[in-house]
């Protein structure tokens, strides 16, 4: 069997995704019409001929602009299940997804409304798909702590519906532990905890993430290879790194696919994950993100095997269902 093809077939796990930016510019301009929202585009190809991106903010500024065309429950539940879809086609068995409610609650959307919307079309997987899916609320770093609890404190009426916590937007600046005290509050109410460390902020920011807010998974975190000493850490602790390879080479993390340091974390025996981070954004779904990273880098048919047992062992599903993908 061809490489492809093995990549194509095998079931697997996606667990680094934002729901926003899996938002297509066509969605994005029906959304605005039957919304009624102006968007700072003319058509598709002008708002497409905008996504090029030198770092993480540059493309933060269009995906928080894109995310305003979003208003009502049929919207999220919408752009989630146009996700789950296509999701299903690359053999993805389960999803965890990431929402920034923040980017909806400050314009007016309630908590109510983004939650019902994204939890509709994760029950709609699950039942016309065989696909599970689960949400995971993003704190924006940007943002302050206050902010972050008055976020946590609107979506607990709504607690059944998520199963973790984690944390997104622009990284440096922003360090994990300007966040300590919520997650430490997200872990007595029993959520699972992440955050993204190391994409383009210092192996520092992957120590204080592990140390300080004691997540269970590092999102990105490839700038880990550059300390030995956090490369062991990870190794030794069984931390799982969600590593998003068209992402990192669409913001400019790496010059180019070829010169990404998936096979380095890989050997170094990190439980590394593929994942595609915000695939309407960076020319991508999850299989696209495999076969394009295994052509540019030589990685093995063995080594696909082991990316996609690291997703489900990566995932927070129960020690049953795990078994069950051994
Ligand atoms: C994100 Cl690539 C990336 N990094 C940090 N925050 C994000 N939110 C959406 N995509
Ligand atoms: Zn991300």
């Amino acid at each position: 069997e061809r490489l492809p093809e093995l990549l194509r077939r095998m079931p697997k796990a996606e667990l680094h995704i934002h729901i926003e930016g899996s938002l297509e510019p066509e969605l994005i301009f029906e959304m605005a019409r039957r919304n009624r929202v102006a968007l700072p585009y003319a058509s598709v190809e002008e708002l497409r001929r905008a996504y090029a991106f030198t770092n993480l903010q540059s493309f933060l500024d269009i995906y928080y602009a894109g995310a305003s065309v979003l208003i009502t429950e049929r919207d999220f539940h919408d752009m989630a299940w146009a996700y789950l879809q296509k999701a299903r086609a690359d053999n993805v068995l389960h999803a965890e997804i990431f929402f920034d409610p923040q980017t909806h609650t400050a314009r007016g959307v309630a908590m109510e409304t983004v939650l019902n919307g994204l939890h509709q079309a994760c029950v709609r997987a699950q039942a016309d798909l065989g696909l599970s899916a689960s949400l995971i609320l993003c704190f924006l770093r940007h943002l302050s702590e206050a902010e972050a609890f008055e976020t946590l404190e609107a979506a607990l009426p709504l607690r059944d519906k998520f199963i973790g916590v984690g944390l997104d937007s622009s990284e440096v600046g922003h360090p994990p532990e300007k966040f300590a005290r919520v997650f430490a509050r997200c872990r007595e109410l029993g959520l699972h905890l992440v955050a993204h460390a190391g994409e383009e902020g210092p192996p520092a920011y992957v120590w204080t993430a592990l140390d300080l807010l004691k997540v269970e998974r590092i999102d990105h975190g490839v700038q880990s290879t550059k300390d030995a000493q956090l490369m062991r850490r990870l190794a030794q602790d069984r931390i799982p790194l969600t590593v998003c390879p068209l992402s990192n080479l669409k913001l400019c993390v790496f010059p180019a696919l070829g010169q990404h340091n998936l096979r380095e974390l890989l050997d170094a025996g990190l439980v590394a994950t593929v994942n595609s981070d915000d695939p309407a954004y960076f020319g991508g779904y999850l299989n696209d993100n495999f076969t394009q990273t295994f052509a540019a880098t030589g990685l093995s048919a063995q080594q696909a095997w082991q990316l996609a047992a690291n997703s489900f062992e990566a995932s927070f599903i129960g020690a049953d269902a795990k078994r069950r993908y051994r």
